[in-house]
């Protein structure tokens, strides 16, 4: 397969000038006919005619109305057109029941949907498949579904057809169609300017009840988008399509969102606290990519970031608003070390924005999405609020209705602020994670830090150079009080000191707060002095954090030298959740452990390699003697907490059933299964309810339950995910893949939706000890099920692969265990060019 390089982009030949397209929709040979309006570019280079399509049985072309017979080639076809504006038609049939990989026209439920984000309108019909390309579309569907939806604003309608009409220009990949028997959840929203937009979200007939939250939604995002950052929607409604099967979360497409079920649909019997939040993270998220991403738009894929990092950062900023900054911000660091330190420091790490791919599928990442996020937070920690402001304003302004590059957002800042950004530049090209190594020396009442960073090498990049990195530190005096207040430190050179006068005695540093960077702090720190910080630091981030590195350092201790579980972390941690000025949301963040998985990396970096059933076991153990030495706070806590009144899913309410159900599953540790019993008994909400089953799974106890929730759920699939991936995440280490297995013969196991399939197989990658048990079942049966789903659906074969990605990290033989499975992939006939990708690059 072909490699494409960012430094081999030109610019197209031809641009379009508008777009029509008919759809006469069957589900086995659905006609497309398009008309596209072409004229030559005058900043190309070259004059090559060339229409990207895959899949498509072409019945007839015509140019300016005479026909022609196009050269047919691997991905598209050729022509020779005119060096003058002019008009190509043609009529194509496509396969939608048949379209297994999601991608392109399909069918779920019946329903007729797309998804063409990043190179499924090639599969549609003939077309420059490239989002440079940009276009506004007008679309007729005929068909016998009774809900026939598209981009843009209504036009004529009537028996078996519709119209839609698309004004603002835009690049294929943002093309939508459903047709289906849909109902609506309807409401509006008027905007800062006082136009009137219908929304409607639509559903099955059965799901209408799960609706309500998801609108509140919408118009929340709406509202923020407008007083935030100054931007109004543009059309005259706003369409949400819930769709079961789906690769990812939603999808953006213009004034018509496609979203899997799993990421809109809701109700506080079905769903959890969690479910709530992260509902509300995507509608919003998908929203905001009408400015963000829809108007302004990448160049070419390579690009990504820019719509996505900048789009993710906008949705962090959007929840912690709605909900708790610090809660937001602990949730988002614990997802960047979890999942995008441990990407960019294994076989699969690449740039923010990477400079070559195979599938482009396969850069929909956490460095992508995450770490770009994470950059669009230094900027504006650079820059400062106002300086963001005027950026993006800048940026709105000046690249409306274009399709641009990393170099134009960083010169929208550089011209609204003065601030040079060239060494800045390098975060979107090197990849690796950062370390910030600090010393520390104090003498004659002179406090100075030392910081010096290293960026491992990574595949393709041996050698890094110093990033800038904003370093927020504050300084505490030996009795807790704060005696330098939160400042930003620019780290530009590879080392540098920062001093500190006028202090009356050695203070003890707060660094990185807010997790000000994405990098790894490199600090030798003695478990008095977490202890101090957490009790002290006035920075939540680093209160948490401190509470983190002595629970991991604890835990790492009990892994490596065989320590007991540590009295000091214990008590010190007992105080903190018993600090009733602190949220309760916050105090559950405190409770929890770090995973598994985060220790594996942790034992890694000292060279080690990590043996997940020692860590399992350890972990094990630190919970039970959590639980027993802190009984008595645990049960005031769980009493002391509990929801009273209807179920809300707004932030108070769930961070305290967060913080009960965080005590009730320590405390069955000791106690048993009683307490959690009763709470599955009394449940009147998702949260609780699956709560208790988890904590009765996870002391092997809780079949009954278990059962019941099957009885009462088996009619609602998105609940049935959840029995699903609970029983595999909740399984002891010996019985992870047996559990997983069996669950595969389940008559409700309907593997080639991506929902259940990622129920299964996601949790079992996610139960470390489990996966990862020597007898190497766990990594035999996902193979076995990647190879079995790689010919239907290769986009979430190839993103499930990851699973393997850490396989360097063991121990020889697990090494060659996991190797042997990425071999028998990788020698498979036919693999997807997706999956080929991953495991090449795994294997590399
Ligand atoms: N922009 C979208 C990314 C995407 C996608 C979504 C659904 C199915 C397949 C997809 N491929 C790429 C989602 C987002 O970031 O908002
Ligand atoms: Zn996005």
């Amino acid at each position: 397969p072909r490699t494409v390089y960012l430094r081999d982009y030109t610019p197209p030949a031809y641009l379009v000038e508008e777009v029509r397209l008919t759809f006469r929709l069957a589900p086995h040979a659905t006609r497309v006919l398009s008309e596209i309006r072409f004229r030559p570019n005058p900043d190309a280079t070259g004059r090559e005619f060339f229409l990207h399509g895959e899949q498509l049985k072409l019945i007839s072309a015509h140019v300016d109305g005479a026909p022609v017979t196009p050269e047919l080639v691997e991905g598209g076809l050729r022509l020779d057109a005119p060096d003058a504006p002019f008009t190509f038609a043609a009529e194509v049939e496509i396969d939608p029941e048949n379209n297994t990989a999601l991608e392109g026209l399909y069918r779920s439920n019946g329903m007729y949907c797309t998804q063409c984000e990043a190179e499924g309108f090639r599969k549609i019909t003939f077309y420059p498949d490239r989002p440079d390309v940009m276009a506004p579309f007008h679309v007729r569907i005929e068909s016998d579904q009774p809900v026939l939806l598209s981009n843009g604003n209504p036009g004529a309608s009537g028996e078996g057809f519709a119209e839609w009409h698309d004004p603002w220009p835009k690049p294929a990949y943002l093309f939508a169609l459903v047709a289906g028997d849909l109902v609506a959840h309807s409401d509006s929203f008027t905007t800062m300017s006082g136009r009137e937009v219908a929304l409607n979200l639509w559903v099955r007939e059965a799901d209408i009840d799960k609706c309500a939250f998801g609108m509140e939604a919408l118009k929340k995002s709406m509202k923020w988008d407008e007083e935030v950052y100054g931007r109004e929607y543009d059309l005259d409604v706003f369409n949400i399509v819930a769709v079961d099967d789906f690769n990812m979360g939603a999808m953006e497409n213009k004034g018509l969102n496609i979203f899997n079920s799993s990421a809109v649909l809701a109700s506080p019997a079905t769903a959890t606290d969690a479910d709530f939040e992260r509902i509300e993270a995507i509608i919003a998220h998908e929203y905001f990519h009408n400015w963000t991403g829809n108007r302004v738009t990448c160049r070419d894929w390579f690009q990504l970031c820019l719509k996505e990092g900048l789009t993710v950062f906008r949705d962090q900023q959007f929840t912690g608003d709605m909900r708790s900054h610090a809660v937001k911000r602990i949730g988002d660091a614990m997802l960047l070390r979890s999942a995008q330190f441990r990407e960019d420091n294994g076989p699969l790490a690449h740039p923010v924005r990477p400079e070559s791919f195979v599938e482009i599928n396969n850069f929909y990442t956490v460095t992508v999405y995450e770490k770009g996020a994470e950059l669009v937070g230094m900027l504006r920690r650079l820059v400062g609020e106002e300086g963001y402001r005027k950026a993006l304003d800048l940026y709105f302004e000046r690249h409306d209705g274009q399709a641009v590059t990393i170099e134009d957002w960083l010169r929208a800042f550089e011209d609204a602020t003065g601030r040079d950004l060239s060494q800045f530049a390098r975060w979107y090209s090197q990849a690796g994670t950062p370390r910030v190594h600090v010393a520390e020396d104090w003498s004659d009442g002179r406090y100075t830090l030392t910081l010096r960073q290293e960026t491992p090498p990574s595949p393709d990049q041996p050698e890094k150079q110093p990033v800038v990195i904003p370093v927020a530190v504050g300084l505490l005096n030996p009795n807790g009080d704060e005696v330098v207040p939160t400042q930003v430190l620019e780290l530009t050179e590879a080392e540098q000191s920062f001093a500190f006068d006028g202090l009356l005695a050695r203070p003890v540093p707060s660094i990185l707060r807010g997790f000000s960077a994405p990098v790894i702090l490199k600090q030798e720190q003695s478990d008095e002095t977490r202890a101090f910080l957490l009790a002290h630091d006035t920075d939540p981030f680093n209160k948490w954090e401190a509470g983190r590195v002595l629970a991991r350092t604890g835990l790492m201790a009990m892994v490596l030298d065989g320590d007991g579980p540590h009295a000091g972390y214990i008590d010190a941690l007992g105080r903190g959740i018993a600090d009733e000025s602190l949220d309760p949301a916050f105090r559950a963040q405190l409770l929890a452990l770090p995973g598994e998985d985060e220790l594996a990396q942790a034992i890694f970096e000292t060279g080690q390699a990590p043996d997940p059933t020692a860590i399992h076991e350890a972990r094990e153990a630190l919970r039970r003697a959590i639980s027993a030495r802190l009984d008595d706070v645990l049960i005031r806590l769980y009493e002391a907490h509990q929801v009273s009144g209807p179920y809300s899913p707004e932030a108070e309410d769930a961070g305290r059933r967060a913080l009960t159900n965080a005590a009730l599953s320590l405390l069955s540790l000791t106690e048993g299964g009683d307490r959690a019993r009763a709470q599955f008994q009394a449940a009147d909400n998702m949260t609780q309810q699956i709560a208790a089953l988890g904590t009765l799974l996870t002391i092997g106890e809780g079949e009954a339950e278990l059962k019941a929730f099957e009885d009462q759920w088996r009619h609602e699939r998105l609940v049935m995910n959840k029995w699903f991936g609970l029983q595999v995440a909740a399984a002891r280490p010996e019985a992870a893949a047996d559990t997983a297995e069996a669950l595969t013969r389940h008559p409700a196991f309907d593997w080639k939706n991506p929902n259940r399939f990622r129920a299964v197989f996601g949790a079992l990658a996610g139960n470390a000890a489990g996966f990862h048990h020597p007898s190497g079942a766990g990594y035999r049966l996902l193979a076995d099920w990647l190879l079995k789903l790689d010919p239907l659906n290769p986009q979430t074969t190839a993103r499930m692969t990851q699973a393997f990605s850490t396989w360097r990290r063991y121990a020889p033989e697990r090494q060659a265990l996991i190797r042997a499975e990425l071999e028998r992939i990788a020698g498979t006939e036919r693999l997807s060019r997706d999956t080929s990708e991953m495991v090449g690059r795994m294997l590399a």
